[in-house]
């Protein structure tokens, strides 16, 4: 224990308490139980304070990892995840994972410590000096600096309250390095303490607002819903089930809303996506955003222009109209508006004309029988098809294991062919496809629900957060990581277009054996090159809950340019080729 930690608890005994002790209190009180950290001056003390007093301290090897981890708890708990770091370097790598939180919704704290506010606002050279409020702010829901003790409490409860009210997002927590050691009564400091009352209370929407949405679904004739990740993120898990049995209308879920109801459910569109995005006519958006993954919904995807009405859930006003007009806007929380259309539909909802619903079912089928044909084939060396038709099996057989998947043809496949069967049970890249999340999403994962998790990532997305195994096998987590070896980014067999000995942009070292880092750690490296070997690695792993690295080789010719995203490329008119 350092001096200054000794030393306050030393004085705490009497009847004062300090900086360190209020932190880690207002916390607890919040029942915060866990903190997702890189230790270092001004907070190294303020970790070992939060383990003594019983909090769960997981620390990490890079900030950005720890921020994501603390991300994907807020996800997966609606309570707000804290992420601790260091100050100018270490908040700046937290920085990330804070600005990726608040695009996706995620309700997060990023609390770091800060040098001394007299000399950095002099620009007098501290040590890690940086006007960190300054430069959170833009990247975030909100940013607050605690300078007394004193005030640590109401910081805490501002910090919680806007992570998670409203559209939940990141707030970032600045505590210079003198805050920690500042002395205060005991009992004083308890009583500045704030447990937040209801955090997200509930927003009811307009019974007028439902009944509109609702006269526009009854008037609808080839309907649709979309659930987004907000859906997934509210747990009204029962209740959007019930709308969409009760309804009759088909539905799509995006990506991080696979399983909140099952993949298999007969009431699922997936398969027809481009149908039903292209010939609804009233498509009901469900917590998710007319962003660029719905191609802000318009243009050919959607079928001709103004010939679709669009009824959208989503508790942020602003969101409405923000790329095409809303023809009824149910501004509320997810759970309060998807129960007030269930009370208004009565129990004589007519379902939508069989035509529509049957036309869906034939492209259905016709797609699941080419995708079938596509994953019967045994490639060798594995292509994508071949190596997670495994992967879905793993997952149908173990529907409560948490999947996490990053990479762009890896993302992409995976997303397409693993059914989901459970709500939150897959986390991924989101809604900036940001590489980088693999590991520390894997670590809170298995961190807050204690489930096994698989996490099938590309080799590079796998690069970015890869040195964290070694904090999977220091805290024995149950943690399946499965690289998809392809030598590179989105192929392995690219070129270099100027003809010297470097290597291609998107070429990593041919044959890498991703399996053994992990051996070094103590962990399990295995290298599958065919799909039983493969199976075989999972299942053991799985069971075992020890922490396992698979190689899984898969043709470097496989993959295509970003997966599914080529399109957004940039394309110049002129067609030369770099270099000429
Ligand atoms: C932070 C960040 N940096 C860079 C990118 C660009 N990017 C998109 S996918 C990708 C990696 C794709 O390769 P891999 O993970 O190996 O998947 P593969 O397509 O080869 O299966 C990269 C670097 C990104 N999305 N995010
Ligand atoms: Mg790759």
């Amino acid at each position: 224990m350092s001096a200054a930690l000794e030393q306050s608890v030393s004085e705490n005994e009497a009847e004062l308490t300090d900086g360190f002790h209020l932190v880690v209190d207002a916390l607890m009180l919040n029942g915060i139980k866990t903190i997702y950290n890189v230790p270092g001056i001004p907070i190294t003390d303020l970790g070992r304070l939060a383990q003594a007093l019983g909090m769960r301290v997981i620390s990490f090897r890079h900030e950005q990892n720890a921020g994501n981890a603390a991300a994907i708890a807020g996800f997966l708990t609606k309570s707000p995840g804290v992420c601790l770091t260091v100050s100018a370097p270490g908040f700046l790598n937290g920085l990330v994972a804070l600005a990726n939180a608040t695009t996706n919704c995620f309700p997060m704290i990023l609390i770091s410590g800060s040098s001394e506010r007299e000399i950095v606002d002099l620009q007098q050279g501290d040590y890690e000096e940086m006007d960190q409020l300054a430069i959170a702010r833009p990247m975030c829901k909100a940013a607050f600096r605690v300078l007394h003790a004193a005030d640590i409490g109401i910081g805490v409860a501002r910090a919680i309250r806007a992570a998670v009210s409203g559209r939940p997002g990141g707030v970032y927590l600045d505590m210079p390095a003198k805050l920690f050691g500042q002395v205060m009564n005991a009992e004083a400091g308890r009583r500045s303490l704030v447990k937040v009352i209801d955090p997200a209370p509930a927003q009811i929407p307009a019974p007028t607002a439902v009944e509109r949405a609702l006269g526009v679904l009854r008037d609808a004739e080839r309907p649709l819903i979309i659930l987004g990740k907000g859906a997934a993120y509210a747990q009204a898990d029962d209740d959007i089930r019930a709308l969409v049995e009760k309804s009759g209308i088909p539905y799509i879920p995006m990506s991080m809303a696979k399983g909140l109801l099952p993949d298999t459910h007969p009431l699922s569109a997936a398969a027809a996506r481009s149908t039903v995005l292209s010939e609804s006519d009233v498509v009901m958006l469900i917590g998710a955003r007319l962003n660029w993954l719905l191609s802000h919904g318009k243009g050919r995807q959607w079928g001709p222009p103004g010939a679709k009405k669009f009824v959208q859930i989503d508790i942020e006003p602003r969101e409405m109209d923000s790329n095409v007009e809303i023809a009824a806007p149910l501004v509320g929380d997810i759970g309060s508006c998807v129960a007030a259309l269930l009370r208004g539909m009565g129990d004589n909802w007519a379902p939508p004309p069989a035509q529509w619903t049957q036309a869906i079912n034939v492209k259905k089928e016709q797609n699941i029988a080419r995708m079938a044909t596509r994953l019967g084939k045994n490639a060798l060396p594995m292509d994508y098809h071949t190596a997670l038709r495994v992967l879905r099996d793993v997952v149908k057989e173990r529907p409560d294991a948490i999947l996490v998947n990053e990479g762009a043809n890896t993302l992409d496949q995976a997303r397409g062919v693993i059914d989901m069967y459970q709500p939150r049970k897959r986390l991924d890249v989101g809604t900036w496809g940001v590489m980088g999340i693999g590991m520390g999403f894997a670590i809170a994962a298995a961190i807050e629900t204690g489930k096994p998790v698989l996490a099938i990532e590309g080799d590079s997305a796998f690069g970015f957060s890869g040195m964290e195994i070694e904090t999977i096998c220091r805290y024995k987590l149950p943690v399946c990581v499965v690289v998809f070896n392809n030598d590179g980014i989105y192929r392995g067999d690219g070129a270099n277009l100027g003809g010297g000995s470097d290597p291609a942009t998107t070429a990593f070292v041919k044959g890498s054996r991703y399996d053994r880092m992990i051996e070094g750690f103590g962990g399990i490296g295995v290298n599958a090159t065919t799909p039983d070997e493969l199976k075989r690695a999972v299942d053991t792993a799985m069971n075992s809950g020890k922490p396992t690295l698979i190689n899984a080789v898969i043709d470097p010719a496989a993959g295509s340019e970003s997966g599914n995203i080529g399109n957004l490329n940039p394309k110049s008119a002129l067609t030369q080729k770099a270099g000429a």
